[in-house]
């Protein structure tokens, strides 16, 4: 914790001068324009935001600081020497400095998270008292809200801390959420699918593989899944629904519990993060719907219509960015073919890629017709035995937590004001017409 915040200071200076100045000679440039279409469809394709830790490309994907997935496979330090995956502390460090660390870096923040890694007694004593059918992501959503008093940062504006300093404890904040949440992520599953009892911390193990354990999975190729999932689902630039809502809340400077929170409840929609719940679902109606295991791509094509036909979308298809597959779902599709290649569910999810492409495209509404990440996590997860699909959307909460609070700490940084965009109505608008 202290060297990366020793480092997060001079990068956090280096660019606050760069913006300054950016802002100083080149503020009223215009770099987009603004059409009625995009005010009415969800803002999509608006350049109104800056958000420093991704960057989307629609053919290509993710770049995380500049590194895509891939690279970030690569480069990032593993666990130990036999570990092939990245592991998730690296990328935070990477998403808040924008250089990719050592192994020694990476163990600092293993380290950090375990000394902050014990939640509150009467926060799990509450998390356990919640109804079992309140479904996992309102049990998340709700329990962040529950570490809530624990924020400094809260607590330091409340004392009239200078307004230099709020990255500070924006930062502090945000590694006691990220140390805590795999505690308050694997109690909830421990509390609503099983006995309700969980696995100490092991402070042996890495946050990846400590929480696989915590959650009752101590098999070594799943703490390597759980690394790479981990990673990849942590950022996605700064205009989906989860990263934008938690930069807005956090805005109106509530404290990265708040905010966080608040991101989460977005994650919890079917169109974003419970897509991931809703594909396996949607895998399951399917099967139930085929001949059996000898179906055709002609049996597959006649199941995907009749789910369009009852005005349905298809889970894990389709993007508001993306134009191509998603690099998400192609390094879960490696993993897959290298370490269960001939599982079931894998052969389904397999097949549906030959065929939804076409079929979507035949649909003739979505403006991409090729899978994205959530297209793939559940049979993975389901191949280890981690079968409940609606605990899926807490894994990707976790992960999220890394990229929307890295970004929440630099925007502290960089003194981003309240965000407050002017909307119109429709009387207003057919009145601009009108005058043009
Ligand atoms: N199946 C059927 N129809 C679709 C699909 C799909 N997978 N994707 C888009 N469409 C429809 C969409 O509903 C819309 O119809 P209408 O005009 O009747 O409202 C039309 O195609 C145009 O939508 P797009 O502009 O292509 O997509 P948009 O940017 O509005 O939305 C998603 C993006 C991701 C919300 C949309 O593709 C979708 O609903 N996909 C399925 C749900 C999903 O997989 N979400 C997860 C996204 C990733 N994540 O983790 O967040
Ligand atoms: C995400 O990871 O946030 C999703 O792919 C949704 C998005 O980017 O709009």
């Amino acid at each position: 914790g202290d060297a990366l915040k020793a480092k997060l200071k001079d990068v956090i200076v280096r660019e606050g001068e760069k913006v300054k100045k950016i802002r100083k000679d080149y503020g009223n440039v215009i770099i987009g324009d603004v059409t009625i279409d995009m005010a009415y469809g969800g803002m999509r394709g608006i350049k109104g935001l800056v958000y420093e830790t991704s960057l989307l490309d629609s053919e290509e994907g993710i770049r995380f600081r500049g590194l895509s997935i891939p690279e970030c496979q690569e480069r990032l330090p593993k666990w130990h020497d036999k570990g092939e995956e990245p592991l998730p502390e690296g990328l935070l460090w990477l998403l808040l400095t924008g250089e990719v660390p050592t192994s020694e870096q990476v163990k600092g923040i293993t380290r950090e998270f375990h000394e902050r890694g014990n939640v509150p007694e009467q926060v799990e004593a509450i998390i356990r008292s919640f109804p079992k059918d309140m479904h996992p992501m309102t049990q998340f959503s709700a329990a962040i809200l529950l570490l809530q008093p624990q924020s400094k940062f809260a607590a330091a504006y409340r004392e009239g801390v200078n307004k230099s300093k709020y990255w500070e404890y924006a930062f502090d904040d945000s590694l006691t959420l990220l140390a805590q949440l795999p505690r308050v992520a694997a109690l909830i599953y421990r509390n609503v699918f099983k006995d309700g009892n969980i696995t100490a911390s092991s402070t042996h193990l890495d946050w990846s593989g400590n929480f696989s354990q915590m959650l009752g999975f101590n098999d070594r190729k799943f703490h390597e899944l759980m690394r790479l999932y981990l990673t990849i689902h942590a950022d996605h630039e700064g205009g989906n629904v989860s990263a934008h809502a938690t930069h807005l809340v956090g805005s109106a400077l509530s404290d990265p519990f708040l905010s966080l929170s608040g991101g989460m409840n977005g994650l919890a929609g079917p169109l974003h993060g419970l897509a991931n719940q809703e594909v396996l679902r949607f895998l399951k109606k399917i099967q139930a719907q085929l001949p059996g295991p000898q179906y055709t791509k002609e049996d597959l094509t006649k199941t995907l219509w009749n789910h369009l036909n009852g005005g349905q979308v298809i889970p894990g298809y389709g993007h508001a960015v993306l134009r191509k597959t998603d690099p998400r779902y192609t390094c879960q599709r490696e993993f897959a073919l290298k370490h269960m290649p001939h599982d079931p569910n894998f052969k389904l999810v397999s097949d549906l890629y030959e065929v939804t492409p076409k079929v979507l495209t035949e649909h003739g509404k979505t403006k991409n017709p090729f899978p994205n990440v959530d297209a793939h996590s559940g049979v993975l997860l389901q191949h280890y035995g981690l079968v409940e699909e609606d605990y899926y959307t807490v894994l990707f909460g976790v992960s999220r937590a890394v990229g929307v609070l890295s970004q929440l700490v630099l925007s502290r940084a960089l003194g981003l004001p309240i965000e407050r965009p002017k909307s119109v109505t429709t009387e207003w608008v057919e009145k601009y017409i009108a005058s043009n």
